[in-house]
């Protein structure tokens, strides 16, 4: 096979953030291995190795507690403890019963792992079902654990720190964020590492930080125990991305089960459980997407994120609710296809929030544009997707494999030579899919 130079640089962006098990996705800001950032990394290092592939994500199952969850961050050992803030002497997760081997955080990031096996199996055939062996009882696990540990009142998962969305800064944690006190002086004792990396503008603000560290902090305190935070915590929400995530997951089960040669009914069941529970309490037709609920006290979240399109991936939602989506990602918020935005903003472009450089307040990321783009697809509207995956490939033949991208000017921000940008423009470019 040939490459074209851009993918010959993602493969060596991929070569450089591998640490001999798996990839961190970026070797300054974040030096140890990224939970759902694994899960994009595999899709894109099975085209250049499925055994690679499956390494990243077995070195991450490797890393699963034993009551199922699958940590945010596996630690490596072999990087200072200050290298990242915050580090596993803050998480502590030894202190924890069943604990894995390595040092790792405490909460989850959303289940896009069985979506990536599925993936791999099917790119190696036959040969890839000793893979799928070993991985699926880890993902029934995944999936078990949120089912049983993480679910409130109507059956959807409900997340209790900000980190566990994926979209850290999200203005739609804002309104719940307002009730947890920021406790500045927390600075005293720790450092914030990730401003020595990125430029504060483009990161979240200190008065974010000290709410996400005083979250983690007490979870800890209660052991990570679920019944705890799931009846006192001070922050818990609903996000529409991670149930449809959850959902595809639970698809991609059943697609390795098939395989398996197992019953794959269980799986089916519960992805158009989660599906229906959604269109019944997070669906918006004022907005014209999902929205995020507070689960403490049962409203709904207004501000339109791109966590409100990504259930378009779901491939049972009525028609009327995909015609709707598919409006609103074109109309004012998203500008979806439009000559002068790129990719999928991560948040309402007419919301006076709107910060195009600022993390999840703004700036189009390729995770969330790919992801919305397979579920456009998945509906039969293979222009719009098509534009996505060239807005995709545009961006990074633009301004290189950076973190994020300014919507309009597609000038890259964060932090660069980031794993999952040149994993997902790999797969773009390469999956026959
Ligand atoms: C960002 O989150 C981490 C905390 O988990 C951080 O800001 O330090 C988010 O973009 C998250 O979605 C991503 O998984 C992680 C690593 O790329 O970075």
């Amino acid at each position: 096979m040939v490459l074209t130079p851009l993918l010959q640089e993602a493969v060596r962006v991929l070569l450089r953030n591998w640490h001999g098990y798996a990839t961190v996705p970026s070797r300054s800001l974040y030096p140890h291995q990224w939970s759902w950032d694994s899960a994009f990394i595999a899709l894109g290092l099975q085209h250049i190795s499925t055994a690679r592939a499956a390494t990243e994500l077995l070195s991450l199952f490797s890393a699963q507690w034993a009551d199922g969850r699958i940590p945010h961050i596996a630690f490596n050992p072999a990087v200072p403890d200050d290298a990242y803030f915050p580090g596993p002497s803050v998480w502590r997760s030894s202190a924890i019963d069943g604990h894995p081997p390595i040092a790792t955080s405490g909460i989850i990031q959303p289940p896009l792992h069985a979506v990536a096996v599925a993936s791999i199996v099917s790119q190696i055939g036959d040969q890839g079902l000793s893979f799928a062996e070993r991985a699926y009882p880890c993902l029934v696990d995944q999936n078990a654990y949120i089912r049983n540990r993480r679910t409130v009142d109507g059956g959807l998962a409900a997340l209790v720190h900000p980190w566990e969305t994926g979209l850290d800064n999200s203005p739609a944690w804002d309104r719940p964020l307002a009730a947890v006190p920021a406790d500045l002086t927390l600075f005293e004792t720790y450092t914030r590492r990730d401003v020595a990396h990125a430029g504060a503008g483009e990161r979240p603000t200190d008065e974010d930080y000290a709410r996400y560290i005083r979250l983690m902090l007490m979870y800890r305190d209660h052991g990570y125990g679920d019944d705890w935070v799931r009846a006192e915590a001070e922050f818990l929400v609903v996000d529409p991305a991670f149930n449809a995530l959850w959902a595809w997951s639970e698809l991609a089960l059943a697609d390795i089960a098939n395989r398996l040669g197992r019953d794959d009914s269980e799986h089916v069941v519960e992805a158009e459980r989660i599906t229906a529970a959604m269109v019944d309490q997070l669906w918006s037709e004022d907005r014209g997407l999902f929205l995020a609920r507070d689960a403490r006290s049962g409203q709904q979240l207004p501000e339109r994120t791109v966590a409100g399109l990504i259930p378009v991936m779901l491939p049972g939602l009525p028609s009327k609710i995909v015609d709707l989506l598919v409006a609103t990602a074109t109309g004012e918020a998203f500008r979806v296809g439009a000559p002068d935005v790129h990719g999928v903003p991560s948040f309402d472009l007419t919301d006076v929030r709107h910060e195009p450089r600022r993390y999840w307040r703004g700036p189009s990321w390729l995770n969330t544009t790919w992801l919305v783009a397979r579920g456009l697809q998945v509906h039969g509207h293979k222009e719009l997707a098509q534009r996505l995956d060239d807005d995709l490939v545009g961006l990074v033949a633009k301004s290189g494999f950076r973190e994020y991208f300014h919507p309009r000017t597609g000038r890259g921000h964060g932090t660069r030579s980031f794993s999952w940008s040149a994993a997902l423009l790999i797969h773009v470019l390469l999956d026959s899919d």
